[in-house]
Order: C-alpha cells, then structure tokens, then sequence
C-alpha cells in the first residue's frame, strides 16, 4: 500500500517567466510525484478559474501564493492518508473543497498540480511508465503532432489575427519521422525568413513572429518552406490553423474584428467569417481549424459545422473548455467535429479523462493540448499516449519547454519499439 504522506508545493515560473504551481505528492515510501501547471494567454471566458495573488506589487498580481498556501494549510489535511491509487476518491475531494462549479475558491491550478503530481507518484511506485500506468496494455499509439511555426494573435507581436498556424505531418510511418520532417521545415522557414530579411525571432510557442499581417502571404510561406524541405504540401504535410477568434469577437456587436491585431484588418459578421475560412480551405490544403468562430457565436459555429464539418477538422478549444456539460452542448447541437484536451481548463484528471472519454464515443476527435505557459513537465505527452487521442498539439520546433514534449513522446515511442502505433 502505498498512501500521501505530506504534499509539498511551491512557486515557480513558466515559460514566461510567470508565477505557477509546482506540487510534491510524498507517499509513506518515500515516492515522490511531482507536477507542475501550465498557464494560458488566450484563454476561453468559460474555463475554470485560475487562481491568482492579484497583489500588483508581486509578479504584477499574477503570483501563486494563496494556491500555495490552500495547498499546505488546508488541502494537505484533507489528503494526507489517502492512497495514491485512489485517484477519483482524491479528484472528488478536491471539488468537494473547492464546492464551486468552476473551482474559483481554491483555483484549478491548485487542484490540477495536486491530480497530476498524485498520478505520477502512482506510476512511481508501481515502477511503470505514466502512460501505461494511465492507460494500460492498451496505451500505444503516438500522437500526430500539430506543430505551431507561426506565432500570431496574443502569442506574439506579428500583426495577425489568426493565433497559430500549424504543420501537421500525417503521411510518416512513425513519429519519430513525423518530427523529423516538422524540424527540417521548420529550419527551412528559418532560411526563408532570413532571405527575405523577416525577424526571426519567436513567439510564446516558439514559432517565428515575422512582421507580416497578410494571412494567405503567411500559408505561402510555409508552403514554400514544406517543398524547400522536400516535402509536398497536402502529402506529406497539411496545414492546421487556431484561428483563437474569440480573442477578436465583438460579443456586443456580433463582429470579427481584425482591426485588434492588424492595423488594415477587415470587421467581418459571422457569415462573413464562414465564407472567409471557405475560401481558405478551398486555397490551401488546410486539415484543421480550432476556434474559427468564437466562444459565443454557437449559431456561426452550427453553420460551419454543417457546410464543411464533413471535410475538416473543426475544434473546439474555448469553445468546449475541456468540459464535458460544453462538449455535450455541441454534440447535441452538431456543433464542431473535434475538442481540444487542456487539463488545466477543467482542474483535475479525473474530469480530463471523462471529458476524452465522452467525446470519444461520440466520434468527436481528441486532441491533447498544451498551454501558451509551459514548465518542464511532459505530462500531456504521456496523456495523449494513454488515451490513444491521435493528436497532440505542442508548439513549435523550438524552446525547451515545448521540445520536452516532442522528447518524451520519443522517448515512448523507442519504448513500445514494434508495438508502437501511429
Ligand atoms: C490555444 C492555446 C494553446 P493559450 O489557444 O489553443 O496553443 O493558447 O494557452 O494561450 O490559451
Ligand atoms: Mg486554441
């Protein structure tokens, strides 16, 4: 038996430099489980609260010290004795202390780095990886991975609405050259950019954040940078954008308005929207849209599920929150085809894999997904391994809190040697 013995959490920072949580879970053995919490900027109006100091003279406000001291003072009591197998009994216990719906007492934040850090102690002690201890014998598939080389909207200073634009690698036989070739392009981009004096300096995901406001100019460049790597476009490679709109929607006025980011940018109505993304799918060989249109346009998004969700892959990241009563919304109303997985959107494990489960069987696809703050913890690499979810979503080819993702999914993928799916 093996049950919490002491829970140990502390301030750190993200990949922004920004306050976040990092948890010890200590068992009467000695094992020690250790989590830390992402951080989103474009967050969704409708995720669970994450719990900030809001003391101006500290971090800007945006210190975790309350989160810490729920966690030692108070959460710490609750849990200790309990064992670490017990992770639904603990997640329970977590809502039961927090007792609000969308966890604003003591932060989903809080929570999450306490779920996690449980999870990993228990695939310590049982001395199996954290995938096969989620998912069991049955947890092998590689994720494709979604990889975000341009940086826009609030993820960096490029003067363009959309938030990210993706590569996705889908014909490779395993993942380890799926990533390979996302590299390659993403160097190859590099060389474009200089050639064509553009900065190439990158945003908070690590893709480049050329000055560019010209949306159809930025999918041409990655076309080019895909065939300068000896890949062909819409073969090997197709394009996935996060449009995050509801970063730029006029909730008053029912608009799209680009004129947020880009000084010439178009004011356009949710029918307008629609046309607009048409058009795009029509031109490029794009797979994949996340948040075409915003969290609150549900009739735009039913529109645009009925003309294309046939074809493409259309997500929902604020606009389902990870949460299964939003998810539900949207199966009812053929609403979206896909839902990206953001742990921290919804506060504990437990709730994730619910919210994985239920989409599955309703076909829905699964995507795991990081935040736009990171911290060394791979977490949702084995996550997306245990759920066999298909697709992960975890930045670009650059900056270490995004590559140790990529890492350990590589590390995996040795590790199942010929059982390994992708
Ligand atoms: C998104 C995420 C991750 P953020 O919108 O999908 O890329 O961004 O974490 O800032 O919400
Ligand atoms: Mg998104």
């Amino acid at each position: 038996m093996s049950i919490i013995r002491d829970i140990k959490s502390r301030q750190i920072l993200d990949s922004r430099g920004v306050p976040t949580i990092e948890v010890d879970i200590i068992t009467n053995n000695g094992i020690l489980g250790r989590a830390s919490v992402p951080s989103g900027a474009s967050t969704g109006s409708y995720e669970a609260i994450e719990l900030r100091d809001g003391d101006k003279k500290e971090y800007l406000g945006k210190g975790v010290l309350k989160c810490i001291s729920y966690i030692n003072d108070i959460i710490s009591e609750e849990l200790i004795g309990i064992s670490i197998f017990d992770q639904n009994l603990i997640d329970k216990r977590l809502n039961i202390i927090d007792g609000t719906k969308n966890k604003s007492r003591i932060g989903a934040n809080t929570t999450l780095g306490i779920s996690i850090a449980v999870a990993k102690a228990a695939a310590k002690y049982l001395k199996i990886p954290l995938y096969k201890y989620l998912g069991g014998i049955n947890a092998n598939t590689l994720p494709i991975p979604m990889v975000n080389i341009i940086n826009g909207g609030s993820h960096s200073s490029t003067p363009i609405s959309f938030q990210e634009f993706m590569i996705i690698p889908i014909n490779f036989e395993k993942f380890s050259f799926a990533i390979r070739a996302c590299s390659e392009i993403f160097q190859c981009l590099k060389k474009i950019l200089i050639k064509k004096k553009l900065s190439t300096s990158v945003g908070d995901e690590g893709g480049f954040s050329p000055n560019l406001s010209n949306i159809k100019e930025i999918l041409e460049l990655i076309l080019f940078a895909i065939e300068y790597a000896g890949y062909e476009p819409g073969v090997h490679i197709m394009l996935g954008l996060d449009c995050a709109s509801s970063e730029f929607y006029n909730k008053k006025k029912r608009i799209y308005d680009y004129r947020k980011f880009e000084e010439n940018g178009e004011q356009l109505n949710s029918i307008e929207q629609i046309d607009f993304l048409i058009n795009l799918i029509k031109k490029y060989p794009i797979m994949s849209i996340e948040d075409g249109l915003s969290e609150d346009d549900w009739e735009g998004w039913k529109i645009i599920t009925g003309k294309i969700g046939n074809y493409i892959q259309l997500v929902g990241d604020d606009l389902f929150v990870t949460n299964i009563s939003k998810l539900k919304k949207g199966i009812y109303k053929n609403v979206a085809n896909s839902i990206l997985i953001k742990p921290n959107q919804i506060g504990t494990l437990s709730e994730t894999i619910d919210v994985i489960n239920y989409a599955k069987k309703y076909m829905y696809n699964t995507i795991i997904s990081h935040r736009s703050g990171e911290t060394e913890d791979s977490f949702i690499s084995d996550l997306s391994v245990a759920f066999n979810t298909g697709q992960i979503k975890t930045g670009s080819l650059s900056r270490t809190d995004r590559m140790v993702k990529y890492n350990q999914l590589l590390r995996i993928e040795e590790e199942l040697g010929i059982n390994a799916n992708y």
